[in-house]
């Protein structure tokens, strides 16, 4: 039998043809060039192999392709926007696996802003999204760094969070329906724009949060809502962890539904960002501890600058907030949110890392930061650690970075101490190993662990009535 030999476990060239013909020239990719880019992630922690990459344009196409790769037994990797933090979208280093990027499927079906509902297919860009959503008036409410590369399939397979949890929930909360190829081919179309629907099990969940190890979303019905007609954004100086969490309660008090965003940054990380990114000006210079509060309303006149003055003047008395910059333009909100979202960028042009992207319940946010620091710089003398992110929805960046001096080899060794350390206090004050990154390849060995006994038994149940041989997603989520 003749082969194609690009990949380094190639496929038989009688099924190439095939796939071929379903997909078109434009569908798959066998060069070494062409396939490099889907091979690594972006944190470069692993780097798979591939025998090509398959690229179909509609679910029909997709479906076709699954059909003929269970029938030869090869196995499947879904790729959206190639963002994952955990390495869940990257092949395995045995060359057998087949990347299947779903980029092609980019369409926004449709928009009702009276149903307030999106169907989008999988390969939408994130920020496509928000762009349709804003262009009819309304909200797509998703927003997190990797918002201009990351896309719907991907943050619904990862039930991504970010930065509006606190207020919208994460992905599986903005999602109405599903349309999915199953792991045989056939297509499940779950697009239903319901807000009321108890027809037995809720399928649509099961593929949220699978890391397509149970089939591929190849669209989904997603929530909208009212744009926000005003905006609020400060940048505050606070005394300490507790300060912080203090800070946030006075708001959620005063107004719950007015907090879009509540974001805690360290100056270890707010200092990082001022030396390692272009133009990374500060307003206010030298604090331990920040936090980006961001206020929003639907209503033209809901006095927002009136609450955050008067909740800000609250906290100053308290010696909660030391000093606080409010933005006074659109650019200066940029501006503000900026030094949060680069941090993950300044963070990796600052040399090894290791991530924790770790929750606990809101109110063990200051405890968690607070032991985990100290757990960290023990473990590693002059290590330092950078948390950051969502104290709002209790979900903290418990990240750490390599002492100076150190070869980042050495260190990046250390990392399952490294976040041992961390999930120990994690474990202690009730919170999850995983908050919003998911499983991946690089957290499967934690699974017995964590969710060891009868709810990892039924995720394998799970897993084998439909997936019974094993083809989707090898490796990842699953130990
Ligand atoms: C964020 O909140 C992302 O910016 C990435 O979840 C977090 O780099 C990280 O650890
Ligand atoms: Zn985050």
């Amino acid at each position: 039998m003749s082969t194609v030999t690009s990949g380094d476990q190639p496929l038989p060239s009688s099924l190439l043809d095939r796939l071929a013909a379903v997909l078109g020239p434009r569908g798959i990719l066998t060069g070494t060039a062409d396939v490099e880019p889907y091979l690594a992630d972006w944190r470069a922690l692993y780097h798979g192999r591939t025998p090509c990459v398959l690229r179909p344009a509609s679910t029909a196409e997709l479906a076709e392709l699954v059909k003929l790769c269970a029938a030869a037994g090869v196995p499947l990797v879904p790729q959206g926007g190639n963002t994952s933090m955990v390495g869940g979208a990257t092949p395995d280093e045995g060359g057998r696996q087949v990347v299947v990027s779903l980029a092609r499927m980019n369409r926004v079906r449709d928009i009702d802003p009276l149903d307030m509902t999106m169907t989008a297919e999988a390969g939408v860009i994130v920020k496509a999204a928000q762009e349709a959503a804003e262009s009819a008036g309304c909200l797509f409410p998703l927003s997190f760094g990797g918002e201009g590369t990351a896309t719907v399939g991907g943050v619904l397979s990862t039930n991504a969070g970010g930065n509006t949890t606190v207020r919208y929930g994460n992905a599986r909360e903005l999602m109405l329906g599903l349309e999915v190829v199953l792991p045989d081919g056939q297509v499940w179309n779950g697009l239903r724009r319901l807000r009321k629907d108890n027809t037995g099990y809720a399928l649509r969940h099961l593929f949220v949060g699978a890391e397509g190890t149970l089939g591929f979303i190849t669209a989904a019905v997603l929530r909208l809502f009212p744009r926000a007609r005003e905006t609020e954004v400060a940048f505050c100086a606070v005394r300490d962890e507790d300060a912080a969490l203090a800070l946030f309660r006075r708001f959620r008090d005063r107004d719950e539904a007015a907090v879009r965003a509540f974001e805690y940054m360290s100056g270890t990380g707010v200092g990082l960002y001022r030396t390692q990114i272009e133009g990374g000006n500060v307003p206010l210079d030298g604090a331990d501890h920040y936090v980006l509060v961001d206020l929003a309303s639907s209503r033209p006149d809901a006095g927002l600058r009136t609450l955050l003055e008067a909740v800000l003047e609250e906290a100053l008395e308290a010696g909660e907030v030391l000093d606080a910059a409010v933005a006074e333009s659109e650019a200066q909100r940029a501006a503000i949110w900026r030094i949060r979202e680069e941090h993950p960028e300044a963070q990796k042009r600052e040399g090894a890392s290791v991530k924790n992207d770790v929750s606990v319940p809101v109110s063990r946010t200051p405890e968690l930061m607070r032991r985990s620091s100290a757990a960290l710089r023990a473990l590693i003398p002059g290590s330092r650690p950078v948390p950051f992110g969502h104290l709002g929805d209790g979900n903290i960046h418990m990240n750490l970075q390599q002492p100076p001096e150190m070869d980042p080899a050495a260190f990046l060794a250390r990392s399952h101490d490294i976040m041992d350390a961390v999930n120990e206090i994690v474990r202690d004050l009730g919170g999850s190993f995983s908050a919003e990154h998911g499983i991946g390849r690089l957290k499967t060995d934690m699974m017995e662990g964590w969710r060891g006994g009868a709810e990892l038994d039924v995720m394998r149940r799970v897993k084998a009535a439909l997936d019974p041989a094993g083809l989707m997603n090898p490796g990842k989520v699953l130990p």
